[in-house]
């Protein structure tokens, strides 16, 4: 269960692994709106460098309001950087709704597909099924463009298992094994500041679906919420974030300040009584 199976990758779940965004979109790395694919790949190596166990590749921003990205468009910002950083070995997500994108990425290396639709859309199951890349699978309520209008829910958590434990079902079903299967609540989307605490503070009924728990909290709006900062100020709230998710269990953390919070996790491993056992071993 602490092993996840990755592509031509097994990563060890049993510490937390740290997850580092690299969003390629016409907000992040563009001068006059043109990408600079030299850029992001740095960026992406230079995470690497910091710590991080998986880089993960977007070309289709979801955070709330955001609009649809072409398939092509989206093709060709992603897959030469998936390319580049599988061709070095290091365990590369593609986050992405399309299908068509996931065959690509998967074709050039990728290591897992990270679906904030939980793989929904037609043929996304079919598509990754044949492979031996890992689903990330996460929950939405709504769609990105109109998510925060007025996010409902009777009981968040109860809401958000039942829909991540039908989604498992689903892969199970089209014959994917349980062990590249993650989950994902969903942190801002579709959610009100008190479901995202809600989420948090109960993860632990979403790591009781017995699949390794990723949680994506890092600069969200949510933090700024609770701290009055805004995104560029919310880094010392973010490693907060991700060490209290991890705290409860879960164990890919999907971060933006990936070395302050690999720097966090060193902290929490030697206290921790069975890692740190292990790891004071090691020391002596
Ligand atoms: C996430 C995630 C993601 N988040 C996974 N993939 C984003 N698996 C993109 C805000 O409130 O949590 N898990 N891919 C980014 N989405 C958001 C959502 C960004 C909300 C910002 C906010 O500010």
């Amino acid at each position: 269960m602490s092993i996840l199976h990755c592509g031509r990758h097994e990563i060890d779940l049993s510490s937390p692994c740290v997850m580092g965004i690299v969003n390629v979109t016409a907000d992040s790395f563009s001068a006059d709106g043109r990408l600079d694919r030299e850029a992001a790949l740095a960026h992406a190596r230079r995470l690497l460098e910091d710590g991080a166990g998986i880089i993960d590749i977007g070309g289709e921003s979801t955070r709330p309001g955001a609009a649809p990205v072409p398939e092509e468009v989206e093709r060709e910002r992603v897959i030469p950087i998936v390319e580049a950083l599988a061709a070095q070995g290091a365990v590369v997500s593609v986050d992405t709704m399309k299908p068509a994108v996931m065959r690509a990425a998967v074709a050039a290396g990728a290591s897992m597909i990270n679906d904030v639709k939980a793989f929904t859309a037609p043929g996304a199951i079919e598509a990754i099924a044949g492979s031996d890349a890992a689903l990330c699978l996460m929950h939405m309520q709504g769609e990105p463009r109109t998510m925060q209008q007025a996010p409902h829910y009777t009981d968040v958590v109860t809401e958000v298992r039942a829909f991540l434990a039908g989604r498992a079902r689903a892969c199970a079903d089209a014959g994917i094994a349980s062990d590249r299967i993650v989950v994902d609540p969903g942190f801002g989307f579709g959610k009100s500041v008190a479901h995202n605490l809600d989420l948090l503070r109960r993860l632990d009924a979403i790591v009781g679906l017995g699949f390794p728990v990723l949680a994506g909290l890092s600069r969200k709006s949510t933090l700024g919420a609770l701290t009055g900062r805004d995104v560029g100020g919310r880094a010392s709230a973010s490693v907060a974030a991700a060490l209290a998710a991890a705290l409860r269990g879960a164990r890919i953390l999907r971060v933006h300040d990936v070395r302050e919070t690999v720097d966090a996790l060193a902290v929490w491993r030697a206290i921790e009584p069975w890692t740190g056992l292990q790891l004071r071993k090691g020391l002596e």
